[in-house]
């Protein structure tokens, strides 16, 4: 049988159910070879193959709706819904997105990248069906990493008052991006083990059933019995009195299990929540021996830099050894923010608060509040859910937080819900906070010696990667550093690595007669430095990694404005649009972060 001819879910539904098995395993083989050569979410996407086919030999997308939450294990949907070809420009410039994104596909009922959102979604969805009195299902897939997000919680409360038929399959996998963690996780394995039990009990009852004379042994096993029942009852509990129906849990790469579970969920007239119990990795040997590092891969062809996580994984680890107060937060993503080595090295003051961004700043505002010294390393992207613990738990009590932003700026691949283009213009805005960019590894080394002393909110933010170290001048709170100093009247002024790089590049290859400054503190700006270069006759381009409005670029104009601007100003920044590019190189050019651009400026202006 030749399993790429099912290209959609007509195709599907034609096969016999027992056929599903060898469509897995087609589709497993796509998804290995496509995400080893592009990259993207591996052992996530090979524990939902089974899932999918089954939701989709059930249900009837796009009439009914699927709701992937974060969405990075949806590529076997992608596959089945008309992108099987398409599937080989998967994350590329072009090619198809590694998230559900309404643009491309009708059947993805709604675009996600962020985790957690997926049960809201799923009840708006179900509610306007209900009103506009429509006869389709709603189903939202969510990862047991994914229930760790408050977002999931505020949704479960809103869908058990509701009662309306939400289908909520939960991917129990047992991790998040690593094992995860929580009540919540502790109280799945025991829904998990439960399995257990029920074959236990009827195995007791056949061992009963066949002893003639009850002896000591037998009546000890039935109490044993007993207990486990109740506690299979007990566990079961909580989301049926929150107005839940709870199924399960079913192994979920039985494909035919999940399809006689689907079909008698598919007409509920309640939430029902389908407890699929999956491996992470699955079919892929050294997937499911490692599934946190095959969790998200990279392309062939890319090539690792100098990582400023791997710079704060060191001095963190290094400084917590003379440091009691010291405590690394990170919400999920131990790996990618650099503190793998200190989770072992310092367990008891490692937290991961599971995908919790909000509660990892308030957790952090609190600490501090107490005399500790908290990190928080985060992902730009992800610490946009974290607006409002920022300003109102940590800046107005203006408490020693600070916050290790990574992947800020433009990421590439995972293209327009992960980019890190908004932090500093949320956090510019905030009164008592201080926002640092180093352009290298040596640098943030410095601002992080900095931060053990300075007692109020800092925000240090940085890209993934740099290209080199250099010397630096002395760090001083607020004071910029001049990289290049010529007789001139254009100043450069750099927000960040990548805005630093473009400019000494631009003055070498094109001998631009220009100063270049490393504006490393753009919280509180360099004031002294600006009003000394703020005269008639002079330019200051600022460049940054970050979108234009209310960005480095905007506030140095106000600054120059309440100083009496004299000078001409030109900023280089993101602009007012999404930016779905997928390469980072590329993306940066577009918005005229480039050699070529800075150099054509300068030469208009000189
Ligand atoms: C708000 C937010 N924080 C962090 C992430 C990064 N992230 C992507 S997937 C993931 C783990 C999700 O675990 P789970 O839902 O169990 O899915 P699995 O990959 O285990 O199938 C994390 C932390 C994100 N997408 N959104």
């Amino acid at each position: 049988m030749d399993y790429s001819l099912i290209k959609t879910p007509q195709d599907l539904k034609r096969l016999n159910i027992n056929e599903l098995d060898g469509l897995c395993d087609y589709i497993r083989t796509r998804i290995i070879d496509v995400v080893e050569k592009n990259g993207g979410h591996l052992s996530s996407n090979l524990g939902t193959v089974e899932l999918i086919v089954a939701m989709h030999y059930v249900f009837d997308c796009p009439s009914d709706r699927f709701v992937f939450d974060v969405g990075h294990q949806a590529y076997a949907h992608k596959i089945l819904t008309g992108r099987g070809d398409a599937f080989d420009g998967l994350r590329k410039n072009g090619g198809i997105s590694g998230f559900p994104k309404t643009e491309e596909s009708e059947y993805d009922a709604f675009g996600t990248g962020h985790s957690s959102t997926s049960l809201s979604v799923a009840l708006g969805f179900a509610e306007a069906a209900y009103r506009k009195k429509e006869n389709r299902a709603t189903v939202a897939v969510i990862g047991d990493g994914a229930l760790t997000g408050g977002l999931a919680y505020e949704a479960l409360n809103a869908i058990g008052s509701e009662g309306l038929p939400v289908i909520i399959v939960l991917n129990d996998n047992n991790m998040s991006i690593s094992k995860n963690v929580g009540a919540m996780s502790k109280y799945l394995t025991r829904l998990r083990v439960s399995k257990k039990y029920k074959r236990m009990k009827s195995e007791i009852r056949r061992a009963v059933s066949i002893i003639p004379l009850l002896g000591d042994g037998a009546i000890h096993l039935m109490e044993k019995g007993k207990k486990l029942l109740k506690r299979v009852v007990l566990s079961n509990k909580m989301f049926e009195a929150m107005g839940i129906a709870y199924y399960g849990p079913f192994d979920g790469h039985n494909v035919r299990e999940m399809v006689d579970v689907f079909t008698q969920v598919k007409n509920t007239d309640k939430p029902v929540l389908v407890h699929a119990i999956t491996d992470k990795g699955r079919g892929l040997k050294s997937a499911t021996t490692d599934p946190e590092h095959s969790h998200g891969i990279s392309s062939a062809n890319s090539v690792s830099g100098n990582d400023f996580s791997a710079v704060l994984g060191a001095f963190l680890n290094e400084a917590a050894q003379k440091d009691e107060r010291i405590t690394a937060v990170t919400a999920a993503m131990a790996i990618g923010t650099g503190l793998e080595k200190f989770a072992v090295e310092h367990p008891d003051r490692f937290k991961d608060v599971g995908i919790a961004e909000e509660h990892a700043v308030t957790y952090c505002a609190a600490l501090a509040a107490s005399g500790m010294k908290p990190y928080f390393a985060v992902y730009s992207t992800f610490l946009q859910r974290s607006f409002d613990q920022i300003l109102h738990d940590v800046c107005i009590g203006n408490y020693p937080v600070t916050l290790c932003i990574d992947r800020a700026g433009v990421v590439g691949s995972d293209g327009v819900t992960h980019q890190g283009v908004f932090d500093l213009s949320y956090l510019l805005l905030m009164p008592n906070m201080t926002v640092m960019c180093p352009s290298d590894g040596n640098e943030l080394k410095d601002m992080l010696e900095f931060s053990l002393s300075y007692n109020a909110p800092l925000a240090i933010r940085y890209p993934k990667s740099y290209s080199v170290n250099r010397e630096h001048a002395k760090l001083e709170y607020g004071k910029w550093e001049r990289v290049i100093e010529r007789k001139s009247g254009i100043y450069v002024l750099c927000a960040g690595g990548r805005a630093l790089d473009v400019a000494l590049r631009a003055s070498e290859l094109n001998k631009l007669n220009v100063n270049v400054i490393n504006a490393r503190f753009v919280k509180p700006l360099d004031r002294e430095f600006l009003s000394k270069i703020n005269k008639q006759g002079n330019t200051v381009i600022t460049v940054e990694d970050n979108v234009v409005c209310g960005g480095f670029g905007m506030n140095v104009l106000m600054a120059l404005n309440t100083l009496g601007k004299r000078a001409e100003c030109r900023g280089i920044a993101h602009g007012d649009e999404f930016i779905d590019d997928r390469d980072i190189v590329s993306s940066l050019e577009k918005s005229g972060i480039s050699v070529e651009n800075l150099t054509e400026i300068v030469k208009s202006v000189e």
